[in-house]
């Protein structure tokens, strides 16, 4: 069992969680993933490890309650345990001295940016760190990449905060004055294909990670195949990071909707129990 040991909400749609993981954080590191499974019933979750305190023994995840497993997750509270907590998996972020670079996080891509971030800044690098979402309301840990960033450029897509524009902007003035030699992304699927087509023309080496597309993250599913110029590869087994300028984003964005009806339906199906379990609740409360 693997106990939450604190609890908190970013925004109205993302939580933050530590979680009491030993082994998982003794052996963590920028770029890898979590498999969380909530009960003996659940999926396995795949979830990037945002940060870990290897002393502490914990291990810091941030998710958006999009689904069904994500809702229950979000559901749980200090003191509640999780049935499953495997990991560290995935390649580790390649972190050396490289000179300027850019870490570039779109909406919950903040989480995953922030431990490669620091990795690169304790390297030696010149960090440069550009961060959007669509309004003020869905930002969170300005801080604290302010803390691991020579520069931070935050940006809104409705002007709420910051600048009013999408990473891509400040990303291709940066790119059109500096000499940056590697940029990360992280973020949706689409922010990073832009990011990519970007950074090619300027050529400049980008690493995305793209998590977000595996299922059971086993390597048997067969969820996260990518195509990339070399071939297919398997997110789970052989990334989660990859060259961005190699992939094959039209096939990728696609895949990304399969299971998109089917989680419709059992993300329903947990809001009618949950629903059902207030009104019991209600019942209770009238029988006193
Ligand atoms: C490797 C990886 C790990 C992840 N780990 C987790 C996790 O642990 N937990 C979790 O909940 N989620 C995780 N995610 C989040 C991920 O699923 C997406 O960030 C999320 O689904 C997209 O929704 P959003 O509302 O955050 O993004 P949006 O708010 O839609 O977009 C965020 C920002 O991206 C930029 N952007 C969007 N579209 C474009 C475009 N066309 N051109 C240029 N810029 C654009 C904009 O600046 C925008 O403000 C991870 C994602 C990745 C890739
Ligand atoms: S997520 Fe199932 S094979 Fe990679």
């Amino acid at each position: 069992m693997y106990t939450i040991l604190d609890k908190q909400a970013l925004n109205d749609a993302i939580k933050l969680m530590v979680i009491e993981a030993p082994h998982v954080a003794r052996k963590a590191s920028a770029g890898q993933f979590v498999i969380v499974r909530i009960d003996d019933f659940g999926e396995r979750v795949p979830l990037t490890i945002a940060d870990f305190d290897r002393s502490a023994g914990t291990v810091t995840i941030i998710f958006q309650e999009a689904g069904k497993s994500t809702k229950h997750l979000g559901s749980l509270n200090a003191g509640d345990n999780l049935a499953t907590f495997a990991g560290p998996l995935g390649h580790p972020t390649e972190i050396k001295r490289y000179g300027a670079v850019i870490c570039v996080a779109g909406g919950v891509g903040i989480a995953p940016v922030y431990p490669i971030a620091k990795a690169l800044k304790e390297a030696g690098n010149v960090v440069i760190s550009i961060v959007g979402a669509r309004n003020k309301g869905l930002l969170f840990w300005e801080e604290r990449m302010r803390t691991v960033s020579d520069e931070l450029i935050v940006c809104t897509d409705d002007g709420s905060y910051g600048r009013k524009a999408v990473v891509t902007e400040p990303l291709k003035e940066i790119l059109s004055v500096k000499n940056i030699a590697n940029v990360w992304a992280i973020g949706p699927a689409i922010m990073m294909k832009f990011v990519s087509m970007l950074t090619k023309e300027f050529n400049v080496p980008t690493v995305v990670s793209l998590n977000t597309i595996m299922i059971d993250g086993t390597g048997m599913c067969g969820g996260c195949r990518v195509l990339l110029e070399d071939g297919a590869k398997f997110v789970c087994v052989d990334g989660p990071e990859f060259d961005g300028h190699k992939i094959d984003w039209d096939s990728l964005l696609s895949r990304q909707r399969i299971y998109l009806n089917e989680e419709r339906i059992a993300s329903g199906r947990w809001e009618h129990i949950c629903n059902l379990d207030k009104s019991d609740e209600t019942a209770g409360d009238k029988d006193k």
